[in-house]
């Protein structure tokens, strides 16, 4: 059967969150999700998340902005095309198209899981995983105060996690994190995300990080800037890693290069899809730097994707895969994701593509836009 499709269908659903989700740099109280299916003409239908938020406060993408590059450039570049492998759409979409990469990971991240589906193998066994479960962790936002944040991390860890990460930002971080590390002690794996807000004028305070035995220091500066990661990473004896500033295999590259850190964070989003992730997974496994899968707060179809993603074997730490109803009254999918008391997520490998199925009916109920583009 051939990997072509004729239609893609767009809708943006309304999921709200449990708990607003704080970050240095903006918060969450509702995730506005744009989810894209594409139908092939034998009645399989494959569907692909947009990690993009409604705020640019994380990258310059937007679920509008995405929305508006499916529709526009995305879907004419794919839409009725005889498409030798899922391999091909990275280059397909990158050709004189610059940037929109959550739009463009959205679309190939469900073209190879139309080609999984077509195969008759699991996403995860697509990509070339090799795990069964997944060690997960929990990315903790940014709370009130020391103490709140203190009682979600003492839950987590009863939950089985096996990671801890807590959002920080300037005035909200040796306090916060010196609290979850004083009242957890120093077994529990800890480290800290600053979405980039602060610069090398906060020596003080990230010298002051850095001796809390953090697992890791997540993007504590610019996004485009390696050039003063590297010199921060050389004062530092915490192993930064990088998020934002990783969007594709070169800034892998000079990342290694430069020395501007030592772990990085994948989120297939972020990078354009799974081609991407699967080179930069391979680079750094080459060259001995360990990566762990990100989250964006995804619903359980994106979740799904990254599951598959993680089961890589060089994704070496915990990954931000928390089960549906930690986000979640109900999730879109069934059945929804969920973590065991040791804190591992399966992948699942009994079905061919991703292993959850899409409740049509929930989606629709969400549903506040909708596109339909071909024929
Ligand atoms: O930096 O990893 C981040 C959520 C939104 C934007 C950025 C980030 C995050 C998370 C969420 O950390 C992790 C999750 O999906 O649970
Ligand atoms: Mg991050």
């Amino acid at each position: 059967m051939t990997l072509r499709f004729d239609r893609m269908v767009l809708r943006e659903i309304r999921l709200p969150l449990k708990q607003p989700f704080r970050i240095s740099s903006g918060m969450v109280t509702e995730r506005r999700i744009a989810l894209v299916e594409l139908q092939h003409p034998d009645g399989i239908s494959a569907w692909g998340e947009c990690v993009a938020g409604e705020q640019p406060n994380y990258s310059a993408e937007t679920i509008d902005t995405a929305w508006w590059a499916m529709r526009t450039w995305i879907a004419p570049r794919v839409l009725g095309r005889d498409l030798p492998s899922p391999n091909v759409v990275y280059d397909l979409l990158a050709r004189d198209f610059r940037g929109h990469l959550m739009a463009k990971a959205a679309v190939e991240m469900a073209v190879w899981e139309l080609a999984a589906q077509l195969q008759g193998t699991p996403l995860s066994r697509m990509l070339g995983g090799t795990r069964e479960q997944i060690a997960t962790g929990i990315s903790l936002g940014i709370q009130s105060s020391p103490e709140a944040l203190v009682e979600l991390a003492q839950a987590a860890r009863t939950q089985g996690y096996r990671k801890i990460k807590l959002k920080i930002a300037p005035g909200q971080d040796v306090d916060f994190v010196g609290a979850v590390r004083g009242a957890l002690g120093m077994s529990v794996d800890l480290m800290a995300d600053a979405n980039s807000a602060y610069t090398l004028a906060d020596a003080s305070t990230l010298r002051q990080l850095d001796a809390m035995e953090l697992t890791m220091l997540e993007q504590p500066l610019g996004r485009e800037d390696l050039v003063r990661h590297a010199a921060l990473q050389q004062s530092l004896r915490t192993p930064l890693c990088l998020d934002e500033s990783i969007t594709d295999l070169e800034r892998a590259e000079d990342m290694v290069t430069l020395g501007s850190g030592r772990i990085i964070n994948i989120k297939p989003g972020r990078v354009g899809g799974f081609s991407a992730s699967l080179a930069i997974h391979d680079y750094c496994w080459a060259h001995h730097v360990p990566v762990w899968c990100g989250g964006m707060l995804e619903s359980g179809v994106g979740r799904a994707h990254n599951v598959a993603l993680a089961s890589l074997p060089n994704f070496k730490l915990p990954g931000d895969l928390s089960p549906s109803a930690r986000y979640w009254e109900r999730d879109i999918v069934t059945p929804e994701w969920t973590m065991d008391g040791t804190g591992m997520v399966k992948v699942p490998l009994d079905a061919p593509g991703m292993g959850v199925t899409v409740d049509l009916d929930r989606v629709d109920n969400l549903t506040v836009r909708r596109d339909v583009i071909g024929s």
